[in-house]
């Protein structure tokens, strides 16, 4: 419910720097299509040759990396080759008027080559690169750090928190200078957004604005993931934020319905 209208249902509150909420499904399983023919580019290393798998039926998308750990396989809501080409339904997403991606997720396996590691990712980073990495372990789901919170890619706040007993609808939200995850609607994780960007690499998707990945990145570590929906929210603000309301509401009203 856009805050607007929440906010008008009470009599004589103050409008200061209210904001819309602006939705896009980006990934529904029960189209019974790809990720990919919905909007993700899959990527793969190697890109082609290798044991690892992505297929979909109309409950979730399982990506099956675990015959080699070395590989890395996922969904982009950009192409990693081709940035201009990127997931119609994503929006313009920034930390200062908030976010929330929402997922629903079940591990059915993972193996880490070393505690730094998961072998199922989520990033996602804002209009200004800044964002999260959230990883996922069979019994854990951990933040990765940035330079500024420790060394960078190494693991961050964590929980213990048993990701394989289902399909779990994760909420992460993003306000500001900082974050939380929920599962099942029970906070598990909060702590500070981060910036990534002191990584580098021939491809350096950490750079990316608006940008969402979604499977195994890394070298180090495998796993089976079902995915069976993503949702992206953002919040935008509206101009001329501070109001009282009254006649002033009433204006803003009609004018927003031009
Ligand atoms: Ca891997
Ligand atoms: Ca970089």
């Amino acid at each position: 419910m856009p805050l607007l209208f929440r906010c008008a249902a009470v009599a004589g509150c103050l409008l200061i720097g209210y904001s819309t909420v602006e939705g896009s499904m980006l990934y529904d399983a029960s189209l019974n299509t790809s990720a990919s023919a919905q909007g993700f580019t899959l990527g793969q290393n190697p890109p082609s040759g290798g044991a690892s798998t992505a297929t979909f039926n109309s409950d979730y998308t399982r990506i099956d990396s675990s015959g080699a750990t070395g590989e890395q396989i996922g969904y982009f809501s950009l192409n990693p080759f081709a940035p201009a080409i990127t997931h119609p339904g994503m929006l313009t997403v920034d930390a200062a008027s908030g976010f929330t991606l929402n997922f629903n997720l079940m591990i059915e396996e993972e193996s880490h080559v070393h505690g730094g590691r998961a072998g199922f990712s989520i990033i996602i980073l804002d209009d200004n690169s800044k964002g999260m990495e959230i990883g996922f372990w069979d019994d854990e789901v951990f933040v990765y750090h940035d330079d500024t919170t420790g060394s960078l890619f190494t693991k961050g706040e964590s929980a213990v928190f048993d990701t394989t007993t289902g399909m779990i609808d994760y909420e992460l939200q993003v306000l500001g200078s900082s974050y939380q995850l929920k599962a099942n609607g029970s906070k598990i994780l909060t702590g500070a957004v981060r910036d990534y960007t002191a990584f580098s690499g021939p491809i350096d998707p950490y750079e990316y604005e608006n940008f969402i990945f979604w499977g195994d990145d890394t070298g180090s570590a495998s796993s089976i993931s079902r995915l069976g929906s993503m949702e992206i929210l953002a919040s935008v603000p509206e101009p001329g934020t501070m109001m009282v309301l009254g006649g002033l509401l009433a204006g803003a009203l009609a004018r927003r319905r031009q």
